[in-house]
């Protein structure tokens, strides 16, 4: 396949250049020279057209029955299925993570088309017994119209596929702004849909940048649902536009994730996890494990062997099948993370291991950065409270379980959490007591999968959840519809009673 595609905004089911006349280019940032794609500036021009197209398509898609909207999702899962490597290359070359990682990318919009699909024959409500005799009540969910999406980079298949299945599935239709570094996995789940028979203008891609393409998205009349995933920054600007109008609005924002540790813990394992969960996808995962929350007992071995082994991580390229961390996504995720590097130093934190930039041999042309471990972190330093998206470290010694809880609270975001002990009490006082939409045991803070709610508290969110059953109160409206069939005016909480 050629590695210069150009890719048109997908409206009504063409393929068409921005109004805007204007395109841009991306490149691997793995190795700067290598074009993924070049792709449409687009305006609200385009974003309009989108929307005409989308709410065009809306009445006939609701029509379909649920369990044959399924359908096309399930077949759709067979075609991710089939295109796995290809898709994962794709994934991999426009933003970076190893294949490996590319590869959960696709099996998570495969499990998620699986379990959208199937939702399909079952999106349950409640029926109830009424209060008056010959009566009958029950609840029942209606798609809303057209749904907004503005979706990251970081897991570029599947998170449009948490918003884009559960929204098809509901009845609902679809404008989305991808992620501007990462748009191509978007077009590839996309393209499945199609082919697994998604009528034209049911799901339209509009590329491009937050002012100019998503936030016409967020502002259009005709758009009641926004569902964004990103920074708590820009999703709080979504909100606030969105408020406006009235509208429903699903976000999906930052993490400063703990994983703590108790004297007890097995050390093996939690070296394991706390690389995986720290380095993995260049810890620019929401889930990334950015704080690690010692017992004083164990710090100074853990420390030791995490340094050890971060500094053997095999880094570069992530099409090579020997590279266990790719590169940052772009230069500004470089600046900001070396940004951070340099804070920790100034704050007086010990920077154990890492901290620079990579730019030889195989990371010559890419935006690499060493993974980095700071110990000696307090939990009032900057490294320790925000987010940094990048695979950098913040060791935090404590004493105690009931210290590790506090400081592992005490941030703005409250997204995963995950706890390594054998004490099973110790175990469920975390399980109860953190502060997070998603609690691991003796597990990193990452692995989230897609049959159980998503999301955060605090500022990680906006009180939704994306996956697992909740997914569709997002995108469905509740309808409860009340029967009477006595042939008489029975007047609720009066008739009934005595
Ligand atoms: C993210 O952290 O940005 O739980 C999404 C996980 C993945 C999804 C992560 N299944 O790590």
């Amino acid at each position: 396949m050629s590695t210069e595609r150009i890719f048109k905004n997908f409206i009504g089911g063409e393929f068409v250049a921005s109004r805007s006349g204007r395109t841009y280019e991306r490149r691997n940032p793995a190795d700067r020279r290598e074009l993924v794609g070049i792709f449409q500036d687009s305006n609200a021009d385009d974003v309009n057209d989108a929307v005409a197209a989308a709410k065009a398509a809306f009445p006939a898609w609701r029509r379909v029955p649920a369990p044959k909207r399924g359908e096309i999702l399930l077949r759709a899962a067979e075609l991710l299925q089939a295109r796995k490597e290809r898709y994962s290359r794709d994934l991999t070359r426009e933003m970076g993570k190893p294949l490996f990682e590319a590869g959960g990318d696709i099996v998570e919009a495969i499990g998620m088309a699986q379990y959208a699909g199937g939702e399909g024959r079952r999106m349950h409500g409640v029926t109830t017994p009424s209060e008056l005799p010959n009566k009958f009540q029950m609840s029942i969910r209606q798609p809303i119209g057209v749904v907004g999406m503005i979706t990251p980079w970081n897991f570029p298949m599947a998170i449009a596929s948490w918003k884009m299945l559960p929204a098809l599935v509901c009845g609902n239709t679809v404008v989305i702004k991808p992620g501007e570094d990462a748009s191509v996995s978007t077009y590839n789940l996309v393209e499945c849909l199609v082919e697994a028979g998604l009528p034209p203008g049911v799901v339209n891609i509009v590329t491009g940048f937050g002012p100019s393409a998503g936030q016409p998205l967020v502002e259009h009349p005709d758009v009641p649902v926004i569902s964004f995933t990103g920074s708590t920054e820009v999703g709080r600007l979504v909100y606030e536009l969105a408020a406006r109008q009235l509208k429903r609005v699903s976000l999906e924002m930052g993490g400063k994730n703990p994983l703590i540790v108790m004297d007890d813990a097995d050390l093996d394992l939690v070296l394991q996890g706390v690389i995986w969960g720290a380095f993995g996808t260049t810890g620019q995962r929401c889930t990334a494990t950015s704080r690690l929350i010692v017992h004083r007992r164990v710090t100074a071995t853990l420390v030791e062997r995490i340094v050890e082994r971060a500094t053997r991580l095999r880094i570069g390229n992530g099409l090579d099948p020997e590279t266990e961390m790719g590169p940052l996504v772009n230069e500004d995720q470089l600046r900001r993370v070396l940004e951070y590097i340099a804070i920790g130093k100034a704050e007086g934190a010990t920077l154990r291991c890492g901290g620079a930039q990579l730019s030889e041999g195989a990371c010559a042309h890419g935006f690499f950065v060493q993974p980095t471990v700071f110990t000696g972190v307090t939990p009032q330093m900057r490294i320790a409270r925000e987010e940094i998206f990048g695979p950098v470290l913040s060791v935090i010694e404590v004493e105690s379980l009931d210290e590790a809880l506090a400081v592992a609270n005490d941030v703005a975001y409250g997204l995963s959490a995950s706890i390594y002990t054998r004490d099973i009490n110790a175990a469920y006082r975390a399980m109860h007591e953190l502060e997070a939409g998603i609690v691991y045991i003796n597990a990193p803070t990452i692995g989230a999968e897609i049959h159980l709610p998503f999301g955060g508290v605090k500022a990680t969110g906006n009180g939704h959840r994306e996956a697992g059953p909740t997914m569709l109160d997002v995108f469905s409206e509740w309808k409860s519809v009340y029967v009477d069939y006595s042939g008489t005016l029975q007047r609720a909480q009066i008739d009934n009673v005595e």
